[in-house]
């Protein structure tokens, strides 16, 4: 019996290994942070602010920073610079500065692929239902909203957004405080 015992415990001991190599090998999913516009102008304007927010909370998403802004085209055309050779690259710009935008730093695992992914695709009318795109979405040029597409996007968009302050990097600090260009 002891030797039954003995097995048992040795086969325990393994699979306990396995799973923890297991576990270990899922938890190699990265918490990072993306930046997102969880309101363009449109949404905005038809007062869907808080339910976007909503969605994103509940898919897992936690909010790092948040803020609304109004662009000018001028500002429009620098953040979307990769797009400047497009045919819709004008109308874009116009219409991203013609209302304030919400602006979002969000966290999370696999955060910059998971809301792409709840973002749904580029033309609203292709997104899946139950997407933001797919739900709140009006047309190919206002579709709700904006999520990075690469680590390197992220870091440009939310250092085009937010400064240091306002990304809470001092959070907890004994004498944290607004940097002088804050108010800009
Ligand atoms: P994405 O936002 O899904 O990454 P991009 O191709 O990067 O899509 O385009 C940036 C933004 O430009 C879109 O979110 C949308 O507002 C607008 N846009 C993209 N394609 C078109 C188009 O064919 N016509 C008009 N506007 C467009
Ligand atoms: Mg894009």
């Amino acid at each position: 019996m002891k030797k039954v015992a003995a097995l048992f415990g040795a086969l325990l001991f393994v699979s306990s290994v396995d799973a923890g190599s297991t576990s270990s090998k899922e938890t190699v999913i990265q918490e990072e942070e993306t930046f997102a516009i969880p309101a363009k102008p449109e949404i905005v304007e038809k007062g869907q602010i808080g339910e976007i927010l909503s969605r994103i909370e509940k898919a897992g998403f936690k909010i790092k920073a948040l803020k609304m802004v109004r662009l000018t085209k001028e500002q429009a055309a620098e953040f979307y610079r990769e797009h400047k050779n497009k045919p819709f690259f004008d109308s874009l710009c116009t219409y991203m500065s013609k209302g304030r935008v919400v602006v979002a730093i969000l966290s999370g695992p696999d955060a910059i692929k998971r809301y792409r992914t709840l973002e749904g695709a580029t033309d609203p009318k292709k997104a899946a239902k139950g997407t933001l795109r797919g739900d709140f979405g009006t047309d190919r040029e206002a579709n709700a909203v904006h999520g990075s597409d690469s680590p390197e996007s992220a870091k440009r968009e939310i250092r085009f957004f937010f400064s240091e302050f306002e990304t809470l990097a001092n959070a907890g600090q004994k004498h944290s405080a607004p940097q002088k260009n804050f108010a800009r």
